[in-house]
């Protein structure tokens, strides 16, 4: 979760989130170098006294303005259809959670166990216990093992809703009747929030999206529980 008046990104839970935030840095180095160049120009060329006003055109001038741009432009779009395309490949899932958007709560359904199914409701602020965080902590979090790939099926059976879990880089929406899928590898045990991030009507704040990453063997007890619930 982030932090009170938290600066920048949450801690990267997967390989996709570290991708993504190296790309905003390599992106926010080069915005950060352009800024000093026009600022550095802007006051060199208002503090100089060598000027001409004969001067109409600069054939040089002209094409490196036009070029340094086009350069920079493919460096920062080379790194982001990377990473655009990394997100898009689902390879070999391990498990298969399906995530339904309703107004307001998130539902799951395990799809590999059949019976393991539930809501995922959030804690009423006067429910809450000590440690629990308001408005984001649920009743029943979406449990998954660590260090393997996890495919989320998701949809909605209303509005639209929008699955997302920042430190885990995906935000996917969900779409009533189309179905879409993302993928993530939770690379640390560790409990990941997230929240409903497509305005979908009243209570779109109070729908959060909890998921918790444990070792394979306790996902196992998990799943095990909940099957014998069931
Ligand atoms: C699934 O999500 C991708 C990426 O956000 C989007 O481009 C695509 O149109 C979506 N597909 C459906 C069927 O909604
Ligand atoms: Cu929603």
């Amino acid at each position: 979760m982030a932090h009170p008046s938290q600066l920048g990104f949450q801690d990267a839970a997967s390989p996709v989130m570290e991708e993504l935030i190296h790309f905003h840095d390599h992106a926010l180095m080069i915005v950060l170098l352009i800024s000093t160049l026009v600022l550095y120009i802007i006051i060199a060329m208002v503090s100089t006294k060598l000027t001409n006003m004969y001067i109409l055109d600069s054939q040089e001038v002209e094409i490196i303005w036009t070029i340094l741009p086009a350069a920079i432009l493919i460096l920062i779009a080379l790194p982001s259809l990377r990473i655009l395309y990394l997100m898009d490949e689902i390879s070999n899932p391990h498990l298969t959670i399906k995530a339904i958007g309703h107004q307001w709560y998130w539902s799951y359904e395990y799809t590999d166990y059949k019976e393991v199914a539930f809501d995922s409701y959030m804690i009423p602020t006067q429910d809450l216990n000590p440690g629990q965080f308001r408005l984001l902590e649920v009743d029943h979090r979406m449990v998954v093992p660590t260090e393997a790939p996890v495919r989320v099926l998701v949809t909605a059976e209303d509005v639209l809703h929008s699955w997302a879990v920042p430190a885990l880089g995906v935000k996917m929406d969900a779409v009533p009747g189309r179905l879409n899928q993302t993928a993530f590898v939770a690379s640390r045990p560790g409990v990941f929030y997230g929240q409903c991030s497509e305005i979908c009507g009243a209570n779109h704040s109070f729908m959060p999206i909890v998921v918790e990453a444990v070792p394979l063997k306790y996902f196992q007890d998990w799943s095990t529980l909940m099957l014998e619930d069931a």
